[in-house]
């Protein structure tokens, strides 16, 4: 029997701050939990760093906040990076994590001074090793949400063991972690072998601070990554790790945009292709041509989601412009390209989608899950790969071989074809990819989620 104390607390609204770090792949399963929490009857103070990178991350959050007007916004001035740091990537998002990792000094203030007084906080992996140093002093307890899979996590939470071999990044074959198995070489997110490189510095002080956490949350399901779940929850892969909680952020309306749905209507059941690479990566015009051929080639009509920069605001080329004259009109034939953002989400879920070409970017990954179609998994940049053998071991999808990562071969629209036809044709892979989507909605999405509950709960004690 619960004592009158324990009662007491199952009526009290935790207040949570969220600091998400930039780009639509962070801040979106941020807002998730946000309005997971809130749904939870917990209150949110939502920590937004200014200026933001993104057309796309702006829209995201202001949609969020008009549906969800209780949510307190605080607004995070950050500073602009000194010559020298600003010089140390070109990557526009590791700068502004960078720079917001530079600036949380300035956060204790805003932080100390939210009423009630906050009863947790959860950071952004990529902010990690700052924003302990914040909240240690104010006695704030401090989560980490892991915007990755857990076999990345697998991968993070070891390397503090791992990263002094690491230091002569040409000798490794592959990374042996405990409970998981062998990471290949080809595998590895490519800036992790250049140690002196922005992202592997964040990286290693980034694992080297999980231990001083309250908490960690991952972002997936079970049946994704049970196996690597279980082994990072008892202790396999790394020792002395805080408390695991997996959580799958799902979808909620506050996102839903533009959804090319009238085309869509009128295709035929399970026949389209979606093909996105995500928020932040761009292919080469070169790269962009032999796709538009490889989706010409493989005969099925298909949504496009084409980016030709990294950053949406500097974006301004014409379709016309990047594919030619000749592809626009073929292309034009078969399917639609947009530059512009797509609801992802309601594209993926509509009856006539039968497959997605996908960077496996982690909330890609999740979202195909979520709906139940099946991925032809192209990984391009850091932990994609990672994440693709996720896809390919839960069944969810396949890679099919080595595209080799961004730039380095130009992979040729006769491949791209095959591939495609490959993924559309496999009635056993369709079947498995609705049987994780059955599975994963058997638990998740409401109060049955476990994870979830046991954070609200050890957040209201
Ligand atoms: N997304 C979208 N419309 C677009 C491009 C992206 O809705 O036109 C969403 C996508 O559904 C996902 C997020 O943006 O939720 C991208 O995150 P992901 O982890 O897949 O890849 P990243 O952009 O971080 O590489
Ligand atoms: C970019 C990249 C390599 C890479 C990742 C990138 C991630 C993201 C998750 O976003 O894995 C992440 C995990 C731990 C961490 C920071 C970010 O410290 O080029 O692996």
């Amino acid at each position: 029997m619960s004592s009158p104390a324990a009662d007491a607390n199952d009526f009290r609204s935790p207040h949570v701050a969220l600091l998400p770090s930039s780009g639509a792949g962070h801040i979106t399963p941020f807002l998730r939990l946000a309005a997971s929490l809130l749904s939870q009857n917990c209150r949110v103070t939502l920590i937004t760093s200014h200026p933001i990178v993104t057309q796309a991350e702006s829209n995201l959050i202001s949609s969020f906040l008009s549906s969800f007007p209780q949510v307190t916004e605080k607004q995070f001035h950050i500073l602009p990076l000194d010559p020298a740091s600003a010089a140390s990537s070109k990557d526009p998002f590791f700068l502004q994590w960078e720079s917001i990792r530079r600036s949380l000094h300035l956060l204790s203030s805003i932080l100390s001074s939210l009423s009630p007084p906050l009863d947790a906080m959860v950071s952004d992996i990529t902010l990690i090793s700052s924003t302990i140093t914040i909240t240690k002093p104010l006695k704030i307890p401090n989560y980490v949400l892991f915007t990755s899979s857990a076999k990345m996590f697998s991968l993070a939470s070891y390397y503090s063991v791992l990263s002094e071999s690491l230091s002569d990044s040409t000798k490794i074959s592959e990374i042996n972690i405990p409970g998981i198995g062998a990471i290949p070489r080809s595998s590895i997110p490519p800036l992790l072998l250049v140690p002196e490189s922005l992202f592997a510095t964040m990286f290693k002080s980034n694992s080297d601070n999980l231990r001083q956490f309250d908490g960690i949350i991952i972002n997936t399901f079970d049946q994704l990554e049970s196996k690597t779940l279980k082994a990072l929850k008892t202790g396999e892969v790394a020792g002395g790790l805080p408390p695991l909680f997996n959580v799958g952020l799902i979808p909620h309306d506050f996102e839903r945009a533009e959804a090319v749905s009238k085309w869509l209507d009128a295709q035929l059941a399970k026949s389209v292709v979606y093909v996105s690479f995500g928020s932040r990566t761009a292919l080469s015009r070169e790269q962009i041509r032999e796709l538009g051929e490889g989706l010409v080639k493989s005969g099925y009509p298909f949504i496009w989601v084409m980016k030709d920069k990294a950053v949406d605001k500097e974006d301004g080329e014409k379709l016309e412009g990047v594919l030619g004259a000749e592809m626009m009109e073929e292309v034009k034939e078969k399917g639609i390209v947009v530059k512009e953002w797509v609801d992802q989400v309601e594209v993926l879920r509509h009856n006539s989608v039968g497959g997605f070409v996908s960077h496996c970017g982690w909330n890609s990954v999740v979202e195909a899950a979520w709906v139940g179609v099946p991925v032809l998994a192209w990984p391009l940049h850091g932990d994609q790969r990672i994440n693709g053998e996720v896809v390919e071991g839960s069944g969810l999808g396949f890679m099919g071989g080595n595209w080799g990562w961004s730039g380095e071969v130009l992979v040729k629209g006769e491949e791209i074809g095959r591939r495609i036809k490959e993924m559309m044709e496999d009635e056993g892979l369709r079947l498995r990819a609705g049987e994780i989507r059955d599975e994963v909605r058997k638990v998740v999405g409401g109060t049955g989620d476990d994870g979830l509950k046991q954070l609200i709960q050890k957040w209201r004690a």
